[in-house]
């Protein structure tokens, strides 16, 4: 009986899905799971600016329009959070400020999920000021109940009221795809310069475009603010060299990513030459291991060689030293 009824909900199945597809390509339902949660924040300023306008459908970040949030600037840090009823998937959050006044309230901000226990299951600082809405979508999406904001602890730059305009809780894209058409390239650069990757283009057909965000890793791990098509590091050190610099490109729980990879070289060594009435000391670093010294007494038509005189280490320099030259020299360090 079992292998006779097995077709029915089986074809059953097939139909819906491939009913849902269909009508899901391009006219994707989004849901704000935030619209039906209920908000709270750790303290209100008055009675008119209360939890609830962050989660009343109204980005609208002007204070004089009735729909921003404030607390007080009693609290450290100062909290908003939205109870979405019950767990759910999560694809995206995106954080609308009050944009009238008071951005430093906003840098440092942290956004983080929660499980029905209330046990933090995501975070993620924004180092320094934010635009006037951040965007985070999350590829896998990530299941949560609470969705807080927490502002900057400890206070250096805000004055520790916390106002928001909106938080929208969306959930994840199910069929939409995303490709990376221009992906990051390899980058050389020598220490203590910087690198720039990208900018990466990325493609996702029937998708707003505002939809799309970026985030870069390092060797798999995110770095923090790094969320534009392009990202320049910090001044490199030779520690940097072969790390891998993976672009992610995200909707609401979809992803691609493309990796490129970086090679650092050392500086190249700087020559020291000092006079000492007819004697003339040239030296460079020990540390710049491979380098030879050579010489030429034309640079029009040069005719590089190592030069006579032996090299001898003083401290962490090679050194040469030539007594009473009879001609102009020309120096120079060859890798
Ligand atoms: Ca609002």
């Amino acid at each position: 009986m079992k292998i006779r009824n097995l077709p029915w909900p089986i074809f059953t199945l097939l139909v819906a899905s491939a009913t849902a597809v269909r009508m899901e390509a391009g006219t994707f339902a989004e849901v704000n799971w935030a619209l039906t949660g209920t908000a709270s924040q750790s303290s209100d300023l008055d009675t008119e600016h209360i939890a609830s306008l962050a989660i009343d459908g109204n980005t609208d970040g002007d204070w004089s329009h009735g729909s921003v949030t404030h607390t007080a600037n009693t609290d450290d840090p100062p909290v908003w959070e939205v109870d979405l009823g019950q767990t759910n998937l999560i694809g995206e959050v995106r954080v609308w400020f009050r944009t009238d006044c008071c951005q430093s309230r906003n840098d440092d901000f942290t956004l983080y999920v929660l499980d029905a226990n209330h046990a933090k299951v995501l975070s993620r600082k924004y180092p320094g000021r934010p635009p006037g809405n951040v965007a985070y979508n999350f590829a896998p999406a990530v299941v949560g109940r609470y969705v807080r904001i927490e502002g900057q602890t400890p206070r250096t730059t805000s004055d520790g009221y916390l106002a928001l305009a909106e938080v929208q809780v969306f959930n994840p894209f199910q069929i939409e795809s995303i490709r990376i058409t221009q992906g990051p390239t390899n980058v050389a650069a020598i220490a203590n310069a910087t690198a720039t990757f990208g900018p990466v283009i990325a493609d996702a057909p029937g998708v707003a475009p505002g939809k799309l965000t970026f985030q870069w890793r390092k060797n798999g791990e995110d770095i923090p603010g790094a969320i534009g098509a392009s990202y320049t590091t910090p001044p490199l050190s030779p520690a940097d060299n072969g790390a891998q610099y993976t672009i992610q490109a995200m909707l609401p729980g979809v992803s691609a990513s493309a990796t490129a990879t970086l090679t650092v070289t050392a500086a190249p060594p700087v020559l020291t030459i000092q006079h000492t009435g007819n004697t003339i000391q040239i030296s460079w670093p020990v540390s710049a291991t491979g380098f030879v010294l050579q010489s030429t007494e034309s640079l029009s038509s040069p005719a590089w060689a190592q030069p006579a005189e032996s090299v001898s280490i003083q401290g962490d320099q090679n050194t040469v030293t030539i007594t009473d030259p009879d001609n102009t020299r020309f120096y120079r360090l060859k890798l």
